[in-house]
């Protein structure tokens, strides 16, 4: 799969390709990942990238047409790619958007900075707008980058058999359960016993469980858009009747 970012700060892209799952995959190339400058097509005398905003106020916008050259030299790098384009006015990131778009040849992401892009250069590039949360940041870049890292992650091969299945428990919707390793005591605190058990038939009950409990506790919005099986229903039952005997 091939991701390519559209950035005035492309140097910020080592993160993904010199570190972890990303740079692995990067190395292995089962993902390419690349930049196009808008600055390599800012061709006035200041070699400008911003410029001021119609109706006047602060900041400015990037100006069009470096952005619209470097967007047309990522699609000649990247053919039958998608645009993307991050903003807080776009859609919610969410799993199931990530897979959808983990379907895709190639991805281009526009990386905004300053105060956003004209609006008819959205119009005329851009397939999808995506926000990766209800906050404001300093450009386009990290958003990009994270919906690229999640993105990867679906890319066959990226991730080991036991990595991909773990990535199954956000995708049925749930909070992941705890996790535990040595020692047995830390701090003065066990690990749960049904851990050490062996039984693997109680070890996976326990585990949905947690993460029905967590779910109902940290994040019953998810909950109400999920149904739950019957093994669902009553491991969650056991749990609420157990806690008002406590
Ligand atoms: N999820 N940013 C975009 C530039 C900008 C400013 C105003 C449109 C209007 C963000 C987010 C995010 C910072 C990316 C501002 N674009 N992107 N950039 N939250 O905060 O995706």
């Amino acid at each position: 799969m091939q991701l390519m970012l559209v950035t005035l700060f492309p140097e910020m892209l080592s993160a993904l390709t010199q570190s972890g799952v990303t740079g692995r995959a990067c190395e292995l190339g089962l993902v390419q990942i690349g930049a196009v400058n808008p600055r390599d097509f800012a061709f006035n005398k200041h070699k400008s990238v911003d410029d001021r905003p119609y109706g006047g106020g602060p900041g400015m916008v990037m100006a069009i047409e470096p952005l619209r050259l470097a967007i047309a030299e990522a699609r000649k790098r990247a053919p039958n790619a998608s645009v993307v384009y991050m903003s807080p006015q776009g859609q919610p990131l969410t799993q199931t958007r990530v897979k959808d778009l983990a379907s895709n040849e190639a991805l281009i992401f526009v990386a905004g900075r300053y105060e956003g892009i004209d609006e008819r250069l959205i119009a005329a590039e851009v397939d999808e707008e995506i926000s990766i949360g209800d906050y404001v940041l300093s450009g386009g870049e990290l958003p990009a980058m994270v919906v690229m890292d999640a993105v990867c992650r679906w890319v066959p091969g990226v991730l080991g058999h036991d990595q991909s299945a773990e990535q199954d428990s956000f995708v049925n919707g749930l909070l992941d359960c705890e996790h535990y390793t040595r020692p047995e005591i830390h701090d003065g605190q066990s690990v749960p016993e049904v851990l050490l058990s062996g039984n693997h038939e109680r070890i996976r009950k326990w585990r949905l469980q947690r993460s029905l409990v967590r779910t109902l506790e940290r994040r019953p919005d998810l909950l109400e858009q999920r149904v739950l099986t019957q093994e669902e229903k009553t491991l969650l039952g056991e749990y609420l009747s157990q806690q008002q005997t406590d």
